[in-house]
């Protein structure tokens, strides 16, 4: 029987959501925080905020704000209640820490919990967690989640692909957790090491912006429904929203409580309309996010879901406003040139684009790989189809390279999709 146990019964009242913010929002006054220095400058006190309107009043913080106080100044409880620290991934320069109170951790894995089980993953799974532990959030949040179903844990971390599909096989993995592009790798590997003994249903992805063209890709090849799990670490880390198995859209979880502006001029987008996600949390106590700005695009999508579950949704994130390129006037997602990869019979999902700016303008690049079954004498036939997708997807004209099978870089947790030169 499925486990019913994390499923949202009944809704917060706005009542009793924005009463737990006001909460949180005198603590911190009480404790002088940066934020409350914030709201002050405004004229804005804990009382003025009685409802989703009211939100909007609120200052935005940004990850600048948590940066600008490293390690710890964004801190809002005791350093004694603090039991667990995460970063995002970011790699260059000093990661964006955040900080857990046992209560945090325990809203967090009981957030995953109904985000895998809106997929159905209960006590008879086996999850296989290929997302690496460690300050990145990936690894522990899922843990945390399938473990409160009752699942099978197998906490494999990423990489070594040989040794992730021989435990697969050997364990009867039925459900498997990974960065899209890592899913990718393990396809290739069952490619080489053949399916036999693979009991696979199901892939709980997320932690990057993958298309639809590599979301059917992956379903074809690993033969699974391939689910997509959003979240960042400073919201907590995955379980801020999920798909559940009817995969049009993902449920936003009650405790946090979602806005879309324009990325410009912060204001509220008209509803429907895509913009950048704005995130406030009403539960999350060591560091609190009121309107963090997710730099992530997506937009809401109303009417109710046939799943039942009542959360809100929002649609998939297209990728984030900073990894926007304008070129040639155009706006550039490497989600968009993905789909326009994937679209092409014989080249394989692993692309790579180049930017650099040339007297000041945006130029760009694309590197792909053709699949190793594929000939190179059908060449000329990929390049004219890919060149007309690109097109069609973006546009504009990109220059392109389509190199030799296995050549891309390959990676074992988030893909790096920009190479800025
Ligand atoms: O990537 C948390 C996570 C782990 C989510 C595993 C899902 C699965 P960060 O390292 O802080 O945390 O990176 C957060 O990754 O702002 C998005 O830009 C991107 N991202 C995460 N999930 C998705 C997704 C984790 N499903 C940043 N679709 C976010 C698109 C995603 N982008």
């Amino acid at each position: 029987m499925m486990t019913r146990l994390y499923r949202t019964e009944k809704l917060a009242s706005p009542e009793e959501k924005y009463e737990e913010l006001r909460s949180i929002l005198r603590h911190l006054e009480e404790i002088k925080h940066p934020y409350a220095g914030r709201m002050a400058e405004r004229g804005l006190r804990p009382e003025h905020i009685n409802g989703y309107e009211d939100l909007s009043l609120l200052p935005t913080t940004t990850k600048y704000d948590l940066l600008n106080c490293y390690p710890l100044g964004w801190l809002a409880r005791d350093k004694k209640d603090i039991v667990r620290i995460h970063a995002t991934s970011g790699t260059t320069g000093k990661p964006t820490l955040v900080a857990y109170t046992a209560e945090d951790v325990a809203m967090w894995a009981r957030n995953m919990a109904w985000c895998i089980g809106l997929s159905g993953v209960n006590e008879n799974d086996v999850v296989q967690i290929s997302f690496s532990y460690g300050l990145f959030t990936g690894g522990l949040g899922y843990h945390d989640g399938a473990d409160l179903l009752g699942a099978v844990v197998v906490p494999v971390s990423g990489g070594f692909t040989d040794r992730q599909i021989a435990l697969m096989k050997d364990l009867g993995t039925t459900v498997l957790a990974c960065a899209p592009s890592y899913a990718l790798r393990i396809a290739e590997g069952l490619d080489e090491k053949g399916r036999d003994g693979i009991a696979l249903r199901l892939g709980l992805f997320g932690a990057e912006a993958w298309s639809e063209e590599l979301r059917g890709f992956l379903e074809s090849r690993l033969g699974i429904k391939a689910i997509d799990i959003y979240g960042l670490s400073e919201a907590m880390g995955p379980g801020v929203s999920a798909e559940c198995l009817e995969q049009n859209g993902l449920h936003i979880s009650d405790d946090f409580i979602a806005q879309i502006v324009d990325p410009k001029t912060l204001a509220p987008a008209p509803d429907g309309d895509e913009g950048e996600l704005v995130l406030t949390s009403w539960r999350k106590s060591a560091f609190p996010v009121i309107r963090y700005r997710t730099r992530d695009l997506t937009s809401l999508m109303s009417g109710a879901c046939p799943c039942g579950e009542p959360t809100p949704r929002m649609a998939r994130v297209r990728g984030r406003s900073d990894d926007m390129l304008i070129f040639h006037g155009v706006n550039v997602f490497p989600s968009q040139v993905e789909s326009a990869v994937c679209g092409v019979p014989g080249l394989t999902p692993n692309y790579r684009i180049n930017a650099w700016k040339e007297r000041g303008l945006q130029n760009i690049s694309l590197e792909c790989e053709r699949s190793p079954e594929s000939s190179g004498d059908d060449l000329p036939r990929m390049e004219h189809e890919l060149s007309k997708a690109i097109k069609q997807s973006i546009g504009v004209t990109i220059p392109f390279e389509i190199l030799a099978p296995g050549i891309m870089p390959r990676g074992d947790n988030k893909a790096v999709r920009i190479r800025k030169k």
